[in-house]
């Protein structure tokens, strides 16, 4: 659950208990998560949905949870336990949302008035009562069916008896047909009967279970109701009217002006949405306040209540029933409420517009739709560049607005539309990129959810689908077929949660509509836009500690927090650019959509959580404000990476991209100790072989995830090693172990201070260190060699900072002045309960000695582990980048003789030539003094060279040369 409420650790509290098997036990922090409650543990973060939960009990001091998964939790410590039972009744016992969407309800007819009236009297009584009611009893009371039952019971006889004053034989035809019409409503009356009952009688630890089957049944109830008012309405009409009583009066003279009374012209009876005004205010004047949330009321109006309400000087917006044609809210819809967010309806200035006059007035721009939803608006989508589609130009895609809500995300796509749209572009780079690539937009991927949110609830997140329960909404962030409803950790099976994931997998039409998209359009890269928090996510969400296999190729385009992609140039910002992670970072999901499009198509899929949610301390979250300055700063802020993947999308293992300047990698070392964990170029896997020392280790390929660019090998190792190497068929990479430190009793190389210690669980041996607040630990001076290309610590880590707020966090800082200051070079922040391992690189300390230091800042002790800390030099030799004119000359190559000599590339300057086998062994190596030395000369028959390549490499004071020289004796 995105967080609604500002990121906190909760109360601490004891908790004993499994969830799931997992043992919870010991010290720890409750705290509400949106729709679910975090309980923080040295575990790490257990989030349970607000809907699995069943009940809860006061006894003895402790707090039970009973949990649909059948496990108790058992919560000491807060002196308010009873309070806090009260509190989760109340989050977990709302009543539920019965009015918005009724359709009989809203269509209160000129002919039909009175008898619409008569007909909802009893629910909207009710329903009025329960709004002055507070607590679950007091609710369930309000609704109490036998009342229901009686006086819905009058209310169809009167219909009747209204219309057969003095005709008893047809006021008995007519009432007979009307109980039969209100069957299913009266049934339904009877099923609340019940389940009231069963609720107010029910034992705490099903509680709320009971409660939800009661809210299911009042929602039953209105939905029946509506429905029998819209059968019942012809049913009326074809009966004489009470209404010919009044033409008989009229014909006998009496005045036309009593039509034109407010209650007697009733024109539509209307649900509106008044903000700003307290809904007892409202109440006080008599209004029919049928519902209130976050400053919002509903009030059900027909006109006589409308003009009164004006006459306060309240304008109040309607809420449009299901069905109302698009041109009828336009008409009706506040046109000042907006003026730069643009919703999806509006025939002035909605998306649907805009995109059009777009693609009209851009010949770069064609506008397509992809599939439509169930409210019947398309899905469109926004080709930019050459019109037509081609199997040579690679495929990205921008999508934005799963989440009705995220409004910016909206924005940040039209905008972005708008600038690769311009021909010819002030851009040159864009341009070119335009020229040489498919690029696809959908601005809103939620076009019902996020209409919905101009016309009726700012806050809403899902898609619109009626759910078989009565709720509406699939959270489509979750229907993706990838690990769909692998667990309910972050999507929930409950059709009434925010983050419900849908019947089944791809079962939404937009989800459909994507997919198919995808197929045919396969991207290579793509970006899903959300709001809010500042991050930069990719795959996977689902399983905490996993990495992707092309991690590397991720890590380059998103950055890290040192060299970061996204600057956020915000006013007020609370950070200072986008923290770029694992989406697990955040926190599991299941269903989503990078994890399905690079599962299943291998796209390098991110999702862009545009925006801190704060400016100062005022936090505005999902209600990003409407502010052009604003807005285009989170347009140009997130530009650069937009066309970083642009441009990585022809070769994406070999991108440099330029906002975050980080090589992409095509060999890198995860870990050496307990496993050896490298990554090579998928298509060199067939040539790729590890060694540690000398020795050559077996090893299994990695079978998690695609691994479209880059492979992972696997590798375990009996004993901490002093030199990797990895070698494929484009070189080979060396990686000399410098220190290392896994908090064993025999490690001595690094020292804790503050809150670090020995401490458990470890990753490999008995311990690990563990610290989080304050603490540093340090290693003993480190020399870095003088050819070493990069410095990489790479390190196994778990911490319980908060996916919300970077703050907690740890760094890791390097100080190449004995300790008198100190450069950040990596930082953790986010959530990470399980171990998995990171890396910080040192560029720039060749021949230097070093310290680094790890620090604490999570504001809580044993909340950061570390454990298997390895400094590693690296050296690449590669075989493919040979520059030719400089490289050192052979006398032959192939050569087919018994000796080869060299020339020397540098001068007069001093030197070596070392060459070396395809495995990276060298083989041979001559010193040379410059040009006054005597000729180079390798001999062949001397070393036992066998015919192959060879890779002959010339250095001098720091610069390289290099030769592939292939030997082909005859014999
Ligand atoms: O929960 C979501 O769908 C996204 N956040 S939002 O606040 N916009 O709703 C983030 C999804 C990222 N994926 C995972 N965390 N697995
Ligand atoms: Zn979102």
């Amino acid at each position: 659950m995105p967080a609604m409420d500002e990121p906190r650790r909760g109360i601490p509290v004891r908790i004993d208990g499994l969830l799931r098997g997992r043992d919870l036990t010991g010290e720890g922090w409750l705290a509400g998560r949106g729709e679910a409650l975090a309980l923080t543990t040295a575990a790490g973060v257990a989030m349970l949905p607000l809907a699995a939960l069943e009940g809860v009990h006061v006894e003895r001091g402790g707090l039970d949870l009973y949990l649909s998964t059948g496990d108790v939790l058992r919560l000491s410590g807060p002196e308010q336990l009873g309070q806090l039972s009260q509190a989760l009744a109340r989050r977990s016992c709302v009543f539920p949302e019965v009015t918005l969407s009724l359709r009989g309800l809203g269509s209160r007819g000129r002919d039909s008035g009175e008898a619409h009236d008569e007909f909802f009297a009893p629910l909207l009584a009710a329903r009025r009562e329960a709004e002055r009611s507070s607590g679950p009893e007091a609710l369930c009371a309000a609704l109490d069916a036998s009342t229901l039952r009686e006086r819905m019971d009058d209310a169809l006889r009167s219909l009747a008896a209204a219309r057969y004053r003095s005709d008893p034989a047809g006021r008995r035809a007519l009432e007979a047909r009307i109980l039969e019409r209100a069957g299913a409503l009266l049934g339904s009356i009877e099923r609340l009967e019940r389940a009231q009952r069963e609720f107010l009688e029910s034992e705490d630890i099903v509680r709320f279970v009971r409660w939800r089957d009661w809210s299911a049944i009042v929602r039953d109830v209105f939905q029946r109701a509506d429905a029998c008012w819209l059968d019942l309405r012809p049913l009326l009409a074809g009966a004489p009217s009470p209404r010919s009583r009044w033409r008989r009066w009229l014909r006998l003279g009496v005045s036309v002006a009593v039509l034109l009374l407010p209650g007697a012209a009733s024109a539509q009876h209307v649900t509106i949405q008044v903000s700003r005004l307290p809904a007892d205010w409202l109440r006080a004047r008599g209004f029919d306040v049928v519902g209130s949330e976050s400053g919002v009321a509903y009030v059900v109006a027909d006109s006589g209540d409308r003009a009164r309400l004006a006459a306060l000087g309240v304008s109040g917006s309607p809420v449009f029933a299901p069905g109302t044609s698009a041109r009828r809210q336009a008409m009706l819809a506040d046109a000042s409420v907006s003026r730069i967010y643009r919703p999806f309806d509006d025939p002035q200035r909605g998306v649907a517009f805009f995109l059009d006059s777009i693609a009209r007035a851009n010949p770069r721009v064609r506008l397509d739709t992809i599939g439509r939803t169930l409210e019947n608006r398309p899905l469109l989508v926004v080709k930019i560049g050459e019109r037509d589609d081609s199997p040579e130009r690679p495929n990205v895609i921008f999508m934005a607005t799963y989440h009705a809500r995220e409004w910016v995300a909206t924005e940040m796509a039209l905008r972005l539309i708008r600038y690769l749209a311009q021909s010819p572009s002030p851009d040159a780079r864009a341009d070119s990129l335009i020229q040489r690539r498919d690029v696809w937009i959908l601005p809103v991927a939620n076009p019902d959810g996020y209409q919905y949110t101009f016309s009726t609830d700012r806050l809403w997140r899902k898609n619109r689908r009626p759910n078989a329960d009565g709720s509406v909404g699939v959270d489509l962030n979750r229907n993706h077929a990838a690990g769909w409803g692998l667990d309910d950790e972050g999507s929930s099976p409950s059709p009434a949660s925010e983050v419900y994931r849908g019947p089944a997998p791809e079962s939404e039409l937009e989800t459909r509509a994507i997919v198919a998209f995808h197929q045919a359009h396969p991207p290579v890269l793509s970006a899903s836009y959300h709001s809010y928090t500042g991050l930069l996510l990719y795959p996977p969400g689902n399983t905490y500690g996993k990495v992707a296999q092309d991690l590397g190729v991720f890590r380059s385009l998103a950055g890290t927090d040192v060299h970061p992609s996204v600057i956020d140039r915000l006013p007020g910002s609370n950070r200072s650019h986008y923290h770029p992670a694992p989406s697990w970072n955040l926190y599991t999901t299941n269903g989503d959509y990078t994890d399905w499009a690079y599962g299943a198509l291998g796209a390098l899929a991110f999702t862009p959580e545009l925006t801190s949610g704060f400016e100062g301390t005022t936090y505005y979250g999902f209600e990003f404000p409407e502010d052009e300055t604003k807005l285009q700063t989170v347009f140009t802020d997130n530009l650069p990476f937009a066309l970083d993947l642009l441009d990585a999308a022809a070769d994406p293992l070999h991108a440099r991209p330029r906002s975050s300047g980080v090589p992409s990698e095509p060999v890198a070392l995860e870990s050496a100790y307990p496993i050896v964990r490298a990554r090579v170029p998928a298509g060199e896997l067939a040539t790729a072989a590890i060694r540690s020392g000398s020795a050559p280790l077996l090893f299994a390929i990695d079978t998690v995830g695609p691994g479209r660019y880059t492979k992972r090998l696997l590798a375990p190792a009996a004993v901490r090693p002093v030199d990797v190497s990895v070698t494929a068929a484009s070189g080979t990479s060396r990686f000399q172990i410098l220190s290392d430190d896994g908090a064993e009793p025999r490690d001595a190389t690094w020292t804790a201070t503050g809150d670090f210690a020995r401490g458990v669980p470890a990753l490999a041996g008995i311990a690990a260190w563990v610290g989080g607040n304050g603490g540093t630990l340090r290693s003993s001076p480190i020399a870095v060699p003088g050819d070493a290309d990069t410095v990489s610590v790479l390190f196994w880590t778990r911490y319980l900072g908060d996916g919300f707020d970077l703050r907690p966090h740890g760094e890791l800082r390097v100080s190449a002045d004995d300790g008198l200051s100190w450069t950040p070079v990596g930082l953790v922040a986010g959530s990470a309960p399980a171990y998995y391992p990171e890396r910080a690189d040192l560029v720039g300390y060749a021949g230097r000695t070093v310290r680094l230091s790890f620090e604490g800042s999570f504001g809580i002790s044993q909340s950061w582990w570390l454990d298997e800390i390895q400094v590693v030099a690296h050296r690449r030799v590669p075989v493919d980048v040979v520059p030719v004119a400089a490289a050192p000359l052979a006398s032959e190559n192939p050569v087919r003789g018994a000796t080869v000599r060299f020339a020397w590339p540098f001068g007069d300057s001093t030197g070596e030539i070392d060459v070396y086998d395809f495995s990276g062994q060298r083989v041979w190596r001559s010193g040379v003094t410059g040009v006054s030395s005597l000729p180079i000369v390798w001999d062949l028959a001397g070393s036992g060279a066998r015919n192959g390549v060879y890779l002959v490499v010339a250095r001098s004071q720091g610069r390289t040369r290099t030769l592939k020289l292939f030997i082909a004796r005859r014999r």
